[in-house]
């Protein structure tokens, strides 16, 4: 068996397929006091969505576990839970509401360097969905893997935005 790098460097984020964006974002926020820190519309993915932080009240940094001397960077506890909703029927969210209902779309990955990771997986029998990075929430560069090749997961990689140059206003990671 070759010798494959470590790719993946954390959870960035559950995505969720739901049909009113704004009643399930209540519904996160009532049930588990989680915040929204971005919404954002992206037509090319054809959706509607917000991101909501997890393991911080609402603090892209995670709080105070960091300041305990904890893990690196790329070991941040937390990520987001990110909520979409289809802009239509004839996209990937409207497709797979009309074919499964609601609940768990993707899983989205971090990984330092994208075009390396794709390069990497290029390799192997995994399918790129996308052959090039795309533009995805809070500045990140994301990339979707086949779900048909990765026993139904669809799979999203997720380097995020350098935060010397990320234009959003909520970072993603401690500056
Ligand atoms: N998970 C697992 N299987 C899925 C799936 C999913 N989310 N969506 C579709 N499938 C399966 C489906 O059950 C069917 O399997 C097959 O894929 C084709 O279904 O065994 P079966 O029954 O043949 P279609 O034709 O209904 O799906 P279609 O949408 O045409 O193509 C599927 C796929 C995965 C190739 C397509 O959805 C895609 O390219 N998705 C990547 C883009 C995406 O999903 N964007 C929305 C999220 S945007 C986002 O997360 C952002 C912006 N962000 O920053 O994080
Ligand atoms: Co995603």
């Amino acid at each position: 068996m070759p010798v494959v790098p470590p790719l993946l460097t954390r959870i960035d984020h559950i995505g969720v397929a739901c049909r009113d964006l704004q009643a399930t974002v209540g519904l996160y926020e009532a049930t588990f006091g989680l915040k929204v820190v971005s919404f954002e519309v992206n037509e090319e993915q054809g959706v509607r969505e917000a991101m909501l932080r997890i393991g911080g009240d609402g603090d892209p940094v995670g709080g105070d576990w960091l300041l305990g001397g904890g893990p690196s960077i790329g070991m941040l506890p937390g990520g987001y839970v990110q909520l979409l909703e289809p802009l239509g029927a004839d996209t990937p969210v409207g497709r797979f509401l009309a074919r499964r209902g609601e609940g768990i779309h993707h899983v989205g990955y971090g990984v330092s360097d994208i075009r390396q990771a794709l390069t990497a997986i290029g390799g192997t029998d995994v399918r790129l969905l996308d052959e090039r990075p795309r533009h995805g929430s809070m500045g990140a560069s994301i990339a979707f893997l086949h779900p048909a090749d990765l026993g139904g997961v669809l799979t999203e990689l997720v380097e995020p935005p350098d935060p010397r140059t990320n234009p959003h206003p909520t970072p993603r990671r401690p500056e």
